[in-house]
């Protein structure tokens, strides 16, 4: 097994991060034990830079490579071991999927969330530009319980976290938001015990602290 003879994976991530989460879920689903660094953004350990000098998380380090994109780690872990099966699922409709959450979506996104310290951005043109995103979700939850269909996989794993953070910029306005089977689709993520796993709390890391490992007991 991964991780249980001396060659643990050292894994830099920072809770809230969505990129981090999808990571994390994937690391989590797959028992995939990892030494737990967990970051702040604004003081990363030069460890960490070592590794990969993009500085973003999250970051795998293995004996043999570095995985420096959230998808790559995804990718490894379920590559590991996929025990729900969530690998298993129609590759073209999920790859356009994460293609435009991490591009547009993620891009309007973020001008969303920093509307509120930056007056240049107007909070409700990029919330709506955002929304148009979150639209296509709902009409793909109307029809079935999951993205792609009728059971979890890699692409609701992924996309969750980035329309977990659309929802807390505004909290009213997600509630009312005429996006019903979303807001079910991410409560039913939020309440699950592997999400629960992921967002268990760690102090930052520092170089002598004894190992912390992830995933949690579960
Ligand atoms: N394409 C990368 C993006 C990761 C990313 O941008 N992570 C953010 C945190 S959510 C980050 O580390 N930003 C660096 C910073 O804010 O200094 C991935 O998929 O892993």
């Amino acid at each position: 097994m991964i991780g249980a003879a001396g060659v643990t994976p050292i894994l830099y991530s920072f809770r809230r991060c969505p990129y981090a989460i999808r990571a994390r879920m994937a690391l989590a689903a797959a028992e995939v034990r990892c030494e737990l660094r967990e970051i702040l953004l604004r003081d990363k350990p030069s460890a960490m830079l070592e590794a990969s000098a993009k500085g973003t998380v999250p970051v795998v380090v293995l004996p043999d490579r570095v995985l420096d994109q959230s998808l790559d780690v995804m990718n490894w872990a379920l590559g590991e071991r996929d025990p729900l099966l969530w690998t298993e699922e129609p590759q073209e409709e999920a790859a356009a999927l994460l293609r435009d959450n991490d591009g547009p979506f993620k891009h309007h996104l973020d001008r969303y969330k920093y509307s509120a310290r930056d007056e240049t951005l107007d909070a409700h043109h990029e919330r709506d530009q955002a929304a148009v995103y979150i639209a296509r979700l709902e009409t793909r939850l109307v029809e079935h319980a999951y993205l792609t269909g009728d059971r979890a996989r890699r692409a609701d794993v992924a996309l969750f976290p980035f329309v977990r953070q659309f929802a807390g910029v505004d909290k009213d306005y997600w509630q009312h938001a005429p996006f019903p089977n979303t807001r079910r689709w991410l409560e039913r993520w939020c309440a699950s015990p592997l999400f629960e796993r992921c967002m268990h709390k760690s102090p930052p890391w520092r170089p002598d602290d004894e190992p912390v490992f992830f995933p949690p007991p579960g």
